[in-house]
């Protein structure tokens, strides 16, 4: 089982790489990690403000072999047996950030604990940048309840304390909060019609301070910074220089 107690599970390095994986490839040159006989791949997060281009990243990943990719469950917090916790969230913070948070905090935990496809393993943010930057950002601002951000930081200490999540790498893509805004103009989500440039700026702000000052929370791994306001085209070659930086992350 997962659930090991107070302690993390010790895991046990091994060299060769996964059953069914070949090991003479960039791609493929992970550790496999040992825990109760089981693997692991190597975990890669990719984190950045709203429409800072995870998506383009991860869409060029995708095409690389022995990548999986997990996508940060956004449709489920758009449709939990037909209600809209993620549009509820947005039209009054303070009544319903607590509902989207906690299943925000299950959908990521799902995500990090889901069948292991593969040597690497490409994650759209996690559990941590769920409380340190989204649920930090509602505390701070005054949105949410002191008892709300209470029960939910009691069930984020509870679960990274007994349950093994590792990450290996992370990927900040670095934006302009302006640049975000352009781009959240574009996509034209429902629900994202109502964030003001002042919401961007707090989430990048909280980001800065984490993954770049390292200020504000634990980092759970290494942190590898990628500048991301160019158009699509310098993105992708942006991607193509660091791939095997990326990829090879241990
Ligand atoms: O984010 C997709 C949408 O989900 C966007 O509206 C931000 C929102 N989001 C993502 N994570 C959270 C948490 N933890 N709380 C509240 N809202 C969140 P995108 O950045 O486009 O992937």
């Amino acid at each position: 089982s997962l659930v090991c107690g107070k302690t993390h599970p010790k895991w046990h390095s091994a060299v060769s790489a996964p059953a069914g994986f070949h090991s003479n490839s960039a791609q493929c040159v992970s550790r496999k990690l040992v825990r109760n006989g089981e693997e692991r791949p190597t975990v890669i997060c990719i984190e950045g403000n709203i429409a800072s281009g995870k998506t383009t990243c991860l869409e060029y990943f995708s095409k690389t072999n022995n990548i999986e990719v997990l996508t940060e469950p956004v449709a489920k917090w758009r449709n939990v047996r037909g209600h809209n916790p993620l549009g509820l969230m947005y039209q009054d913070p303070t009544r319903w950030g607590i509902t989207l948070q906690t299943y925000v905090q299950l959908t990521m935990l799902d995500r990090h604990l889901s069948q292991i496809c593969g040597p690497v393993r490409m994650m759209e943010r996690s559990i941590f940048s769920a409380k340190y930057i989204f649920v930090e950002n509602l505390y701070k601002s005054g949105k949410m309840p002191e008892v709300d951000f209470a029960v939910l930081s009691e069930w984020f200490e509870w679960i990274t304390q007994n349950i093994a999540l590792p990450v290996d790498l992370i990927v900040y893509l670095q934006t302009k909060p302006e640049t975000c805004y352009e781009r959240l103009r574009e996509r034209c989500r429902e629900e994202e019609k109502v964030i003001p440039m002042e919401y961007l700026e707090s989430i990048h702000q909280l980001y800065e301070d984490w993954l770049i000052k390292q200020t504000s929370f634990k980092v759970p791994a290494p942190v590898l910074v990628i500048s991301a306001d160019d158009d699509l085209e310098k993105m992708l070659h942006q991607y193509e220089e660091n791939k095997e930086r990326i990829l090879s992350a241990q």
